[in-house]
């Protein structure tokens, strides 16, 4: 059984818009059609993933795994994925290039332990800025496993970290929800292997099948964090979809979510994102208002806010890892 070199999904020449696809004259290069595409067009293809629990394999099959998440989705539903591994596993905040220099990453750690009750390690790593890459292959030799897999939700950058890893690995790379499609097992050292698997998804996601949304979501470079100050109703709109208006007298908030987002302070006569659902919430001094999938506001001082937002279930109130 031939499998996509990208993506993991069996190749099969029948149905054109099903996974795997691969025109009959090209099957000697073991690239599915959506990754050829993505690869050279950056035609983004969102696809159904097939129902299979990802978690039962991993905890049925596994040995050791590394749990990616990145700095803007640290939040419960991740967390609580994470936690349902149920073998020997490592988690990994990824993507820690583009966290401000100024934020203390063990602050984060204790945090993450003390908030979310992690007990297990917690790495800080860049593929793309090759920070920690080492770590992985140490945990595996100190640990004494001969394989792990890699976990996390869709976009954490499994992928990318494993082709750094491995140099010679080609897999399939973008911001398309489950780019990777199945699990893909690549060797990194003479009796080692990592497992690269489909990504988690959540449940509430702002994006949906807005791939213009998810590319500005995603940070390219260093976070430039925003700092706003509100009077008594005025408020934040980000990308005309979440508007966040203050109630009290006054509130200073500061955002941290990709600058290429589109966020404007807007007030009480503009209508903008009232369209959505409001829901009331008081927030205490140093907590977060959390987007899932987006990012997070850190909220400087007691408040109360109205919350226009398609799914309130998409937002999650934290302690903050500022004040620690
Ligand atoms: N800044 C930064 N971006 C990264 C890093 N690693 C991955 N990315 C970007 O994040 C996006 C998603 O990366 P992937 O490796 O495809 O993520 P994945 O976890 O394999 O995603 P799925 O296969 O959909 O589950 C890509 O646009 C990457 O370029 C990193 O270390 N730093
Ligand atoms: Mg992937």
């Amino acid at each position: 059984m031939n499998r996509c070199l990208g993506c993991g999904a069996i190749l099969q020449s029948k149905k054109k818009d099903e996974i795997g696809y691969i025109p009959k004259e090209k099957k000697e290069e073991k690239l599915c059609l959506r990754c050829f595409r993505i690869l050279h067009y950056n035609d983004l293809k969102m696809v159904e993933l097939p129902k299979e629990d990802i978690l039962n394999t991993v905890n049925e099959k596994g040995e050791y795994a590394f749990f990616l998440m990145d700095f803007l989705n640290m939040n419960k539903e991740v967390i609580s994925v994470y936690k349902k591994i149920s073998i020997p596993k490592t988690l990994i905040i990824s993507k820690v290039d583009y966290i401000p220099k100024y934020i203390n990453k063990e602050k984060i750690k204790s945090w993450l332990k003390e908030e979310y009750g992690i007990k297990e390690e917690i790495l800080f790593a860049s593929a793309v800025k090759n920070i920690n890459m080492g770590s992985i292959l140490k945990t595996l030799e100190k640990e004494n496993k001969k394989s792990a897999y890699l976990l996390g939700f869709t976009n954490s950058g499994k992928s990318t970290l494993l082709n750094h890893i491995q140099e010679n690995s080609t897999i399939t790379t973008s911001l398309v929800p489950n780019t990777t499609l199945d699990y893909i097992k690549i060797p990194i050292s003479e009796d080692k292997y990592l497992i690269d698997s489909p990504g988690f998804q959540y449940q509430n996601p702002i994006y949906k099948e807005d791939i213009v949304l998810l590319k500005k979501i995603n940070p390219k470079t260093f976070l430039k964090p925003i700092t706003y100050q509100l009077k008594k109703g005025a408020s934040i709109v980000i990308e005309g979809i979440i508007r966040i208006e203050n109630k009290n007298e006054k509130c200073n908030m500061t955002l941290y979510m990709s600058n290429l987002l589109d966020i404007k302070k807007v007030y009480e006569k503009n209508e903008i994102g009232k369209e959505y659902s409001c829901k009331e919430i008081s927030i205490k001094k140093n907590q977060d208002l959390v987007i899932l999938g987006v990012g997070f506001i850190n909220i400087k001082n007691d408040a109360v806010l109205n919350l226009y937002i398609e799914n309130q279930n998409g937002i999650e109130i934290r302690n903050s890892f500022f004040e620690r």
